[in-house]
Formats: structure tokens, C-alpha cells, sequence
């Protein structure tokens, strides 16, 4: 199956307008340049910079994405966005159940798949971040908990164009330390063989790693079986890193 390498750059909660729209323009005069690349290019910025950010990125080809949301269409979430408002704003993808959000928001599997549902009816494509803890590998139990997690979190009906899975250890996250290439094998083909029975055409889903990627380690990690490109936090904050890693597919 084609799958075409997805190369994500989650922001997280850094930028403001000045810098969001500089590295946005910087991105989109790359791929110009480039004329063409062999991947998707996908940036995630704050909520309130995805204005302003897809302006930037205006007939560049590089998507734009929410980094979560609400459950719910509308209604009184004081704080939230919608799957329906971030679409409205021009995003084509939404990240949800980071690692992040469970950790500091209490989100569970079962929260993590109503947004997920939520955005495949805004019509967006949902990224469905799993991932144990260090003690859950250390314990010998990295593979069930992460089998556990796909299977709460992806919603009825999800397909291979409107669901993205992205595993992210979260004793990698932000910690400069990556599982070795043989652990992210093992990881990424349990997740595609528990894929079958859980969406539509498991095979040509998309499973990302994420945690700590950066231009020193991109090749290798995306060259394993089973990885389809890269969610990347702190490496997306400047353009040459995130290109660069974008090139290594
Ligand atoms: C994992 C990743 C991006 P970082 O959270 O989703 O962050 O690359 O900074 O480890």
C-alpha cells in the first residue's frame, strides 16, 4: 500500500504571531523551492495563531491542524474549539489524546475517541496519539497498553484517510531520548496488525513516531518498517531542523 510519509510539526504552546508567521512563510518558501517532495508536510500551531499561520501558509500545500478538540459541536465549553471551528479555519487535520492532554487534562481513551469522532464529522483527518510510560515499558507492558489505547481510542469507522495513529513514548517526549530502531519496529507493526479489525484498509493507515525527533535521528527512525513519517515537538520550532527531517524520509 502507498503510504505517503506524513512529516507533522506539533507547536505545542510556543509562538506568537511574529514568529508562528515567520516559520510558516520559511516552510512554505522550502517546499517552493523544492518544487516537489516525496512527503506531506502537516504544521499544528496554538489555537490562536492558526489564523494568522494558514494565511502564511496560503496555496503552499502544507496542511494545517489543531492540536485538540472538543468533543462536542458547540455549546458552553468555555475554553474549548470545536472540531467544526478549527475545519472552519482551514485545518484538515487535528492531533488528539497527546500524551499532553491525558497527562494534563485527565483525558481518557474514551474522551480521546469522541474527539476523534468529532473530527472525522468536521470532516477532519484525526492524528490519535498512543504511547506508554517508562514504567508501563519497564514493567514489560509497553505493547498492551498501547494495544489498549488504539482499541479505546479510535472511533466506529475510521478509515486510512481520516485517521493517522502516531506513537509517542512518553519517556521520549521533549527528553532527547528515543526508543532504539528494533523497539519502534516492534511497536509500529503490533499497532498496524491491531489496525486490522479496528479501521477500514489497516494497511494503508498511517502510523507516525513521535518523541525527541530531530535531524540526527530521522533517517533512522524513519526508515523502519511500519513508520510512516514523524510527529515532531520541539525539532518543528525552527525551519532548518524541520526541513531537514522532513528530507530524511
Ligand atoms: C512528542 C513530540 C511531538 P518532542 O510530544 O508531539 O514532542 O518532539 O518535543 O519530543
Amino acid at each position: 500500500p502507498d503510504r505517503r510519509p506524513l512529516i507533522a510539526g506539533n507547536w505545542k504552546m510556543n509562538g506568537l504571531r511574529a514568529d508562528g508567521t515567520a516559520l510558516a512563510r520559511d516552510l512554505a518558501g522550502r517546499l517552493a523551492a523544492a518544487g516537489s517532495a516525496g512527503f506531506d508536510l502537516l504544521v499544528c500551531p496554538p489555537a490562536t495563531l492558526l489564523h494568522a499561520v494558514g494565511e502564511a501558509l496560503a496555496g503552499s500545500g502544507i496542511a494545517l491542524g489543531g492540536q485538540d478538540c472538543h468533543a462536542a459541536e458547540k455549546g458552553a465549553h468555555t475554553g474549548d474549539v470545536s472540531a467544526w471551528m478549527l475545519a472552519d479555519i482551514g485545518c484538515s487535520h487535528v492531533i488528539v489524546g497527546h500524551s499532553e492532554r491525558r497527562h494534563d487534562h485527565g483525558e481518557d481513551d474514551a474522551a480521546v475517541r469522541a474527539k476523534a469522532a468529532a473530527a472525522h464529522k468536521a470532516g477532519l483527518t484525526a492524528i490519535i496519539c498512543v504511547g506508554e510510560t517508562e514504567a508501563e515499558r519497564d514493567a514489560g507492558e509497553a505493547e498492551a497498553v498501547v494495544a489498549r489505547q488504539l482499541e479505546g481510542s479510535i472511533p466506529q469507522g475510521a478509515d486510512a484517510v481520516d485517521t493517522v495513529i502516531a506513537y509517542e513514548p512518553v519517556w521520549a517526549i521533549g527528553t532527547g531520548r528515543t526508543p532504539t530502531v528494533a523497539d519502534i519496529a516492534a511497536m509500529h507493526g503490533m499497532i498496524r496488525r491491531r489496525l486490522h479489525g479496528l479501521v477500514a484498509s489497516p494497511d494503508s493507515v498511517r502510523i507516525l513516531y513521535g518523541g525527541s525527533m530531530k535531524p540526527g535521528n530521522a533517517a533512522e527512525i524513519m526508515a523502519v518498517a511500519d513508520v510512516d513519517g514523524g510527529l515532531v515537538g520541539g525539532a518543528s520550532l525552527k525551519a532548518d531542523d524541520f526541513w531537514q527531517i522532513a528530507l530524511s524520509v
